[in-house]
């Protein structure tokens, strides 16, 4: 196909914690890239999946909730959300209309303002509404800002996502592709298996433990002769008592994030895995810059 006839663009997806946006990530590239969770921040990272076709590459960047943050970590989360702004050609301003409206004043909408690229609003989540209640709510935030469309959809049904690309095609630019056509992302295979550890540590513990943690993988081998990978990664916490919570009751809250992570990381290689986790406390490494950094945000 003549390269003028190919749209290729890169999209942002930003909105605050919980939205939606990793799900609609893997929803629209049609397999598992980024981490879901039901916690807010559970992304951490400008994560990137490439959508490909014949006539167009849209290279969509997942990116971190835009929140108020305190913490040096959640400080650099949001930095990365907002720095992906200016990078794109269209920004998806996700938000989960089941919760009462976001006003523009000290709102995340606020951030658009600085893009100045097309921005479409996408209303997730509308399985939870009653379908009377959609337009009420695109015709409050068609006042609140000018987004170039209003979309409904919901990505854990992958409905309404259909029109969502349409919308998006129509906004590209046409131009030469980014990327190869095979790959549906530059994560690496280590960072994606970090990020599923994370995702069972979400899962699997409450309160501040998640939001504490961080995961490191320290080696990861392929057995010479035997189909197997061996895979030794370190969970970091803030303080001792945190271990123990992870640790759990003779091992076995970490034997059940192992468990759940293997399953999954064995599904993303295509191979048997071999999963040592190990625990270890870096005090308060949510505030140390150099540590955070070392994590790739
Ligand atoms: N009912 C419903 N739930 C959804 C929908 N989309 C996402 N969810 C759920 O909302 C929660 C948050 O989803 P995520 O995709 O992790 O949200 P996020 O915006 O990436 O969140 P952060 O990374 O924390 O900023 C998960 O429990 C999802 O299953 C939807 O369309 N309908
Ligand atoms: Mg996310």
């Amino acid at each position: 196909m003549p390269e003028d006839n190919i749209k290729s663009g890169l999209v942002a997806i930003v909105g605050p914690p919980n939205a939606g946006k990793s799900t609609l990530l893997n929803v629209l590239l049609g397999q598992k890239i980024s981490i879901v969770t039901p916690k807010p921040q559970t992304t951490r990272n400008r994560i990137i999946g490439i959508l490909n076709d014949p006539s167009y590459q849209i290279v969509l960047l997942d990116t971190p909730g835009l929140h108020k943050a305190r913490k040096p970590l959640n400080q650099e989360m949001v930095k990365i959300a907002v720095a992906s702004l200016s990078e794109v050609d269209v920004v998806l301003f996700l938000i989960d209309i089941s919760l009462p409206i976001i006003d523009k004043q000290a709102s995340p909408i606020d951030y658009l303002e600085s893009a100045k690229v097309p921005a479409i609003l996408v209303l997730n989540k509308i399985d939870l509404l009653d379908k009377k209640q959609v337009l009420p709510m695109i015709e409050t935030y068609r006042k609140i800002y000018p987004f170039t469309a209003i979309i409904p959809v919901s990505a854990l049904l992958n409905y309404g996502t259909d029109l969502l690309l349409k919308e998006l095609l129509r906004l590209l630019p046409a131009g030469p592709k980014f990327y190869p056509e095979d790959i549906p992302t530059d994560a690496t295979e280590r960072f994606i298996v970090a990020e599923i550890i994370r995702e069972k540590i979400f899962l699997l513990t409450g309160q501040e433990i998640p939001y504490s943690t961080a995961v490191v993988i320290e080696s990861f081998k392929e057995e010479e002769g035997r189909k197997l990978i061996t895979i030794h990664a370190t969970i970091f916490v803030e303080k001792s008592s945190q271990k123990a919570i992870i640790i759990g009751r003779k091992g076995s809250k970490l034997q059940q994030i192992g468990k759940n992570s293997r399953q999954d990381i064995e599904k993303l290689l295509g191979q048997k895995v071999l999963l040592k986790l190990w625990v270890k406390v870096h005090k308060n490494w949510t505030k140390d810059m150099r540590f955070i950094r070392d994590l790739g945000l």
